[in-house]
């Protein structure tokens, strides 16, 4: 042989290595496998994207293959920002991200970042079995199914210095993820600045801030002792993760595969929330082997936090409208 061109090259390449045969025999299969690009935000340390990766193998396994998912962690393929717009677009068929980050579409989607509206695990769970509904109709006429959701563990406070009161806060630069980050800071007379987890390590390596709201698992995960020494467990509020699908995609599977999908999501819904529960005290151990101390809101402290809790549960709760009646009304009726 003399000369190929380049794409009969890399095809005999494929062939002699073993990876053409796959690609040959779908083609005379009756049903072509579906391969499916998920992007997610968050790192592979992370449970929530460790959860992910055993949703996509689950739904593999189940499908016989038929339905194979290829999770893109850490932002990689997509940003967080950009993640939810590519689903219902149809540039991705799947993709996670954080409910909170909807806000600014509808206020029923930060229902879980109300400080101390539910800030333990029973709660949250109530809580979303009362608002998981109307979140998902919302979606639902946006062309998006929403498939699970799985929660953080509760949102705590770090710093460079230990916090005793509500001032110690003040004119720090402080790390948002969401709106409510962003307005509990400033409420607490910090500066908020958004950053991603990504970015985490960089933020504060460079000065631009000095302080953030986030979870132990989050804290573990970005390795906060090196640029941190103290975390206030302050179980600020529990905001969850989405996974959520192009509702176009989801029908084209068939039938078998579509209840395939929602098996596969309803155990790892399941799952996620009991990694959440034992991520909390396993992180903050972490935290501790690492030279973090870890503290508990003392009365004062407590006092400010209540104080900033009920000025944004009143905030939200003029924003929310009837949906947001909706799910507190369902909420209260489950606490009776
Ligand atoms: N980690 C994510 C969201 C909440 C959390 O615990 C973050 O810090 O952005």
């Amino acid at each position: 042989m003399t000369t190929r061109t380049p794409l009969l090259a890399s095809l005999i390449t494929a062939t002699t290595l073993g990876l053409g045969s796959a690609a040959l025999t779908t083609t005379t299969d009756a049903v072509a496998a579906t391969e499916w690009d998920m992007p997610t935000p968050y790192g592979d340390r992370t449970f929530h994207t460790v959860n992910i990766r055993e949703f996509a193998d689950d739904v593999a396994e189940r499908t016989n293959g038929e339905l194979s998912i290829t999770v893109h962690s850490n932002g990689a393929l997509i940003a967080h920002p950009e993640i939810k717009n590519s689903v219902r677009r149809g540039i991705v068929p799947i993709g996670e991200l954080i409910m909170s980050r909807l806000a600014n579409e509808n206020p029923i989607f930060e229902v879980d970042s109300v400080p101390y509206l539910a800030a333990n695990y029973e709660d949250a769970r109530a809580l979303w079995e009362a608002s998981r509904e109307v979140i998902a109709e919302e979606l639902a006429e946006q062309r998006l199914r929403l498939l699970f959701a799985v929660p953080w563990p509760p949102q705590g406070i770090y710093t460079q210095q230990l916090v005793e009161t509500i001032d110690d806060l003040r004119n720090l630069n402080m790390r948002a993820y969401n709106v409510a980050s962003e307005r509990f800071a400033q409420l607490a007379g910090a500066v908020p600045t958004q950053v991603e987890v990504p970015d985490i390590p960089t933020a504060f390596s460079t000065g631009r801030v000095d302080a953030m709201i986030t979870s132990p698992a989050t804290g573990a995960d970005t390795q906060a002792w090196d640029y941190l020494s103290h975390f206030n467990h302050a179980q600020l509020w529990i905001p969850k993760n989405m996974v959520i699908v192009n509702e176009q995609d989801f029908s084209r599977l068939d039938e078998a595969t579509q209840q395939a999908v929602l098996d596969a999501a309803q155990e790892a819904e399941r799952r996620g929330w009991e990694m959440s529960r034992q991520e909390t005290e396993d992180a903050i151990q972490i935290l501790r082997d690492n030279g973090i101390e870890v503290s508990e809101p003392t009365p004062e402290l407590a006092e400010s936090l209540e104080e900033i809790g009920a000025t944004m549960t009143e905030e939200w709760g003029q924003r929310a409208g009837e949906q947001g009646m909706r799910i507190l009304e369902s909420y209260r009726q489950a606490h009776q």
